[in-house]
């Protein structure tokens, strides 16, 4: 599913655009299983729980289960990156963030691209709802055209949401820009590694389970991802 000229030109622009359908109904239903079963062996932590909320995370999800393997070489999700990231596609990472009902704790702004380094920033996210997500239930949101310029990361011990590190702070970002989508389960958002975005808390009586894949053109200045394997072309 190679993105058409229009969404290469919203991602180009705004650095964010939804790509339709990626996952079958089965798909999701396998990986909400799977997930709950790596929930069980005690494998997702919480990065919330100083501020009294949960927000179930996995990092690296299918190096604890294979399965996963299957849904990063979805030619879905290859042909979309590969429209935007050229032919050599290298995975860099592939992440549960799963907030529950009533309690799931707000995703605080960021830029991926503070952790990850990469150099030039041609590296993208993924982002595949497992359960239908909307603004309503901790959907993320996105500053559109925010991708041109990493800021400088934050993190502000007082600020009880500031759980996690190189987090913006909110005069850095002008929330009311902020965009939306509305991602029906097996859907997905594409984002580019400098978009600024976040997730306000999921107040409703919905679950909210996202499955991001990490995906960057392969052989990039940046982390080390010798590990990470080679998905479509080759390495440079
Ligand atoms: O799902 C979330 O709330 C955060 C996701 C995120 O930060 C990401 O996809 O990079």
């Amino acid at each position: 599913m190679k993105l058409t000229s229009d969404q290469i030109d919203v991602y180009r622009r705004d650095g964010v655009v939804p790509i339709g359908k990626v996952l079958d109904e089965a798909a999701v239903a396998e990986a909400k299983e799977r997930i709950e079963a790596l929930r069980q062996r005690d494998l997702l932590d919480n990065p919330a729980e100083q501020i009294g909320k949960k927000s179930f995370r996995l990092l690296n999800v299918s190096s604890f289960d294979e399965w996963f393997k299957s849904i990063i070489n979805n030619d879905n999700l290859l042909d979309a990156a590969e429209s935007v990231l050229g032919p050599n596609v290298q995975l860099f990472q592939d992440n549960i963030f799963w907030k529950p009902p009533k309690q799931g704790a707000p995703s605080t702004w960021h830029q991926d691209n503070i952790w990850w380094a990469g150099d030039p920033p041609n590296m993208l996210t993924i982002w595949i709802a497992l359960d239908d997500a909307d603004a309503s239930n901790g959907g993320v949101h996105y500053i559109p055209g925010s991708q041109t310029k990493l800021l400088e990361g934050e993190l502000d011990l007082d600020d009880p949401n500031a759980y996690s590190h190189k987090l913006l702070s909110d005069d850095q970002v002008d929330g009311s820009r902020a965009i939306s989508f509305t991602v029906p389960a097996g859907h997905a958002v594409m984002h580019h590694c400098q978009t600024i975005h976040g997730a306000p808390p999921n107040q409703s009586d919905r679950s909210r389970c996202g499955y991001t894949v990490h995906l960057q053109e392969a052989g990039l200045r940046g982390k080390d991802v010798t590990n990470c394997p080679l998905l479509r072309g080759k390495m440079p």
